[in-house]
């Protein structure tokens, strides 16, 4: 018999794909089912996320401990959470937001706070004997995402000299999960063919993408269309673009002006758009997550009045998966996406809540991992719960990434065995 009340919390410090700690925590239920949750850690981090718990002990790991976190988990949060019910997610984190008592879960940590609601979701989900996906989305969860495959990196992901973050390629005309997966590998592996021809580094960055050392954006898309072409697909039907600028990094000064981090150009808001909307015609990019940076409202409604009819333009640190800000971004006409990221809240149910606000009013909804990732694949299972119809987590390379994809395959069977596939059709 399921019985899904906690009897146990138990936390640690692990590693992540970085080899930085996070904060994984166990949950053990009544009926002795166990689930564990891993906070993940972003590298471009938005200024208004839930702010993360490092220890800042320069004795260990460099200051980026997290024993402080782990050390809430054991002895602020178990003791208040042991005989909840694990199942209530929203009374879980209503419980975890008001003992930190923060605006931002800077006191206990929403590294510490979100390892916890993970658990408890993963553990009642096994409790039910119901996979993830199922326990959260229920029988509506049915749409297998479109992967968004970052493939080439730049930015803060590498030390190449491409500003841009993310290149990635989106395999929009496959026929299900299973042949978009295989079309971004068969893709991936051309492009280090070409870039080894070419005698370019193969070589990649945190989320697999390759790193090579070219400095020009326009470079870096030609690559992407060389590798889709010579794999033997057509740009446009088979595979669009998508790009994060993650423009939020590139500082802005007094008169607003961006001064892009590795190139040193500078451009206005009106300028950066201009240059996007140059690049959205001469190559088939669908979709542009922060082109403009997160304080620039004003450059995002112009943006998106100008591009939004042909591109998705996702809000990424412009709306840290809080309901407050995407609520401002409906009102003033900004964006018309949103990048969903589990740790930018710090909870399971406030994100279900900013994928529910996105959704009622028409902005397409994007999963998305961190750069610095764990072994967990809880947003695999979260893409497919809430039918977000599109997901980013990163190359098909190293296996923090792989394993999302792995076991959207997997999840991919058995929604394909209740008769309900559905995949592509993501704008
Ligand atoms: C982003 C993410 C994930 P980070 O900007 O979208 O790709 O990067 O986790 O470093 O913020
Ligand atoms: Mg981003």
């Amino acid at each position: 018999m399921s019985d899904t009340r906690i009897k146990q919390i138990r936390a640690r410090e692990i590693l992540d794909s970085r080899g930085d700690p996070t904060v994984e925590a166990e949950v053990r239920l009544e009926d002795s089912t166990t689930g564990t949750g891993q906070s993940p850690s972003g590298a471009s981090t938005g200024l208004y996320e839930a702010c993360e718990l490092r220890d800042n002990d320069k004795s260990r790991y460099l200051g980026k401990g997290v024993r402080s976190a782990v050390e809430n988990i054991n002895e602020k949060l178990a003791p208040l959470l042991v005989g909840s019910d694990a199942a209530d997610i929203y009374a879980i984190d209503r419980t975890m937001t008001a003992i930190d008592g923060s605006k931002d879960k800077s006191k206990l940590g929403a590294n510490a706070i979100l390892a916890v609601s993970l658990a408890c979701a993963e553990a009642a989900a096994k409790s039910h004997g119901m996979p993830l996906y199922r326990f959260i989305g229920g029988v509506s969860a049915s749409r297998m995402p479109v992967p968004m495959m970052n493939i080439l990196n730049g930015g803060a992901h590498s030390s190449n000299g491409l500003d841009v973050q993310e290149f990635m390629i989106m395999p929009v005309g496959a026929a299900d999960f299973s042949q978009a997966l295989q079309w971004c590998c068969e893709v991936y592996h051309t492009l280090a063919k070409i870039l080894k021809n070419k005698g370019m580094s193969t070589a990649v960055g945190d989320e697999g993408g390759f790193a090579p050392e070219i400095t020009c954006d326009t470079e870096a898309l030609d690559l992407l269309c060389d590798a889709v072409r010579s794999a033997g697909f057509a740009l446009g039907t088979d595979f669009v673009f998508a790009l994060d600028a993650a423009a939020s990094e590139w500082k802005t000064d007094e008169k607003g002006y961006y001064r892009l981090t590795k190139s040193g150009e500078e451009y206005d808001s009106k300028q950066l758009i201009d240059r996007w909307e140059f690049l959205c015609g001469k190559y088939p990019i669908r979709s542009l997550e922060d082109g403009l940076g997160e304080e620039d409202w004003k450059g995002w409604q112009m943006m998106t009045s100008r591009l939004g009819r042909n591109v998705q333009l996702v809000g990424d640190d412009l709306f840290v998966t809080n309901t407050k800000r995407i609520s401002r971004g409906i009102q003033e006409g900004a964006a018309n996406a949103v990048l969903i990221k589990l740790n930018q809240i710090g909870t399971l149910s406030e994100t279900i809540d900013a994928v529910r606000l996105a959704k009622n009013h028409g902005y397409n909804v994007i999963i998305s991992h961190r750069s610095g990732e764990t072994e967990g694949t809880f947003i695999a299972d979260l893409s497919v719960a809430l039918n977000a119809g599109q997901i980013k987590t990163g190359a098909p390379c190293r296996s923090e990434r792989t394993a999302k994809y792995n076991r959207l395959l997997r999840i991919g069977e058995e929604v394909f065995r209740s008769g309900d596939d559905v995949y592509g059709n993501c704008f």
